[in-house]
């Protein structure tokens, strides 16, 4: 039986990075264009993980107010020295560049960061050698247009912020495109290079080269990729972007990125990149992952929001370009969105939203929208997204449901009784066999209720809303918004659960 859960820390969280510290686990993920960022979560058994905070709290930490969709946050990394936790991360198109925080506690706060001058790239990773010299190895990219320029390392000032040398190439996978996401680990008599490489779809793949020095030269595992899921009927998919570590019983385990893709054939993953582990033995001094396996925690997690004081300080909300607290207020119980015209396609929507977790989920809201229009939307991004908007007038509550794909756009209309209203936003498993909808993606039913009517707007084919579909690197973040005047939301309740029947690509 192989190492899970899996997935680990399900939902939009690409690219993990992983640390041991004193008897705890420490795993970050990327957040793109999304405020706070940077999620912490922390295990004592590698398997259960809680989100105790965020390392970019502050705007001022990541500067990303008006940073281009899918840009944002990419790839950080994780790192624990004498007492000090370090994450190093790229911030592409923003003054930040290539920036390093510091705390002593890593639910924070963390420190505005320190950008090191001298790192053109993505991915960074942070080492330090045996006399305390710090290397800094990324993926490197000439942003004015020269592409990628493989995995590449200098030595770093952390406290001056510069590079020590020019950088210098490494070794840069077998060929694969998108040599990246470098981590490198002294083991013994052995300094270790894992990359990814293949790039982040279905060719993703892990390769490793070791060397005696941090600075190489390193030589590549003979078998390389040591793990990668392409080509194969895998239930998850787009395997990468690992990072190594000690497990509690004594061995070693990677944290990586994957897909669960929903299809028979061609396959859609609604869920985005998640974060998986796995495994991995030492053959001959190299490290050999296992295979990743799907192993879903069972059961129903529930998770519920009544915005009694302080509600909104939990750190799994996020908001686009901005804060939460920026958007969205508490009052007595109730969640308060303002809105000033823009809607869910705008760059900087008033919405708030959590991380869509499992294939089967369901996301309700209970809102007065007799002062405003507002509603309940999931989004991948300001082009992708779809949702329930409602706004109460007179005797009748007028709810639209909204479909968003990339400059497609449909609604559908219907009428409640005035009052609360309830918007849910529903997903399921598609059907299994040869039916049209085995082809992939999820379902989603967008229903309202009020006045002891429970209507379904309309039913989606949730292909539209995957990873494959919206190249968006982001997953479904899924919250209330405001459109016009004031909206409150009485309640947020999550509930979400797997099903064993998911689909394998390539299985009928
Ligand atoms: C990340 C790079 C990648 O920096 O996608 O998975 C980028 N591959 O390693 C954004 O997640």
């Amino acid at each position: 039986m192989s190492r899970g859960p899996n997935p680990l820390v399900p939902g939009f969280n690409p690219d993990p990075s992983i640390v041991l510290a004193d008897d705890a686990y420490y795993l970050v993920t990327s957040t793109f264009e999304y405020l706070p960022g940077i999620p912490v979560y922390r295990s004592t058994d590698l398997a259960e993980w809680t989100q105790i905070g965020n390392v970019a709290t502050r705007p001022e930490q990541l500067l990303i107010g008006d940073v281009p969709t899918g840009l944002g946050v990419w790839a950080p990394t994780i790192r624990y020295r004498e007492g000090t936790f370090y994450v190093i991360v790229t911030v592409p198109m923003s003054p930040k560049g290539c920036v390093v925080y510091t705390a002593t506690d890593p639910a924070g706060p963390w420190d505005d960061g320190t950008t090191i001058e001298g790192v053109s790239g993505i991915d960074p990773d942070l080492t330090w050698d045996d006399e305390g010299a710090a290397y800094v190895t990324f993926s490197g990219i000439n942003f004015d247009g020269g592409g990628h320029l493989g995995v590449q390392q200098v030595r770093a000032d952390l406290t001056a912020g510069k590079a020590l040398e020019e950088p210098r190439s490494l070794w840069s996978g077998t060929g694969l495109k998108f040599p990246e996401a470098p981590h490198l680990y002294h083991r013994g008599d052995w300094w270790y290079l894992l990359i990814a490489e293949g790039g982040t779809e279905r060719g993703h793949s892990v390769s490793v080269a070791r060397g005696r020095s941090p600075e190489g030269p390193f030589e590549g595992h003979p078998a390389n990729p040591v793990l990668s899921a392409r080509s194969t009927p895998r239930p998850i998919q787009n395997t990468g972007h690992a990072d190594l570590v000690d497990t509690p019983d004594g061995g070693s385990a990677l944290v990586l990125l994957g897909m669960r893709p929903l299809g028979a054939t061609v396959a859609f993953s609604p869920l985005g990149r998640e974060t998986f582990v796995t495994d991995v033995a030492w053959v001959d001094d190299w490290p050999q992952p296992e295979p990743v396996e799907l192993a879903p925690r069972a059961g129903t997690s529930t998770e519920e929001f009544d915005f009694a004081a302080g509600d909104l300080s939990d750190p799994g909300w996020l908001a686009v370009r901005t804060l939460p607290t920026e958007v969205a207020t508490t009052d007595g119980g109730r969640l308060v969105l303002t809105g000033d015209g823009r809607t869910m396609a705008d760059r900087h929507p008033r919405f708030v939203g959590r991380r869509q977790r499992h294939h089967i989920s369901t996301v309700a809201v209970r809102l007065d929208v007799t002062a405003g229009t507002g509603g309940l939307a999931s989004r991948y991004d300001e082009h992708s997204w779809y949702g329930l908007e409602a706004h109460t007038d007179g005797g009748s509550t007028t709810v639209t449901a909204r479909a968003r794909v990339s400059g497609l756009a449909q609604d559908w209309t219907a009428t409640l009784p005035a009052g609360e209203v309830e918007l849910r936003i529903e997903t399921r498993l598609p059907a299994g066999g040869f039916s049209p909808e085995a082809m992939g993606g999820d379902r989603i039913r967008l229903v309202a209720a009020a006045g002891g009517e429970d209507v379904e707007v309309t039913e989606l084919d949730g292909r539209f809303w995957s990873a494959e579909v919206c190249a968006s690197f982001t997953g479904r973040v899924v919250g209330p918004y405001a459109v016009d005047g004031t909206v409150a939301v009485a309640g947020y309740r999550y509930t979400g659960s797997e099903s064993s029947e998911q689909h394998r690509p390539g299985e009928v």
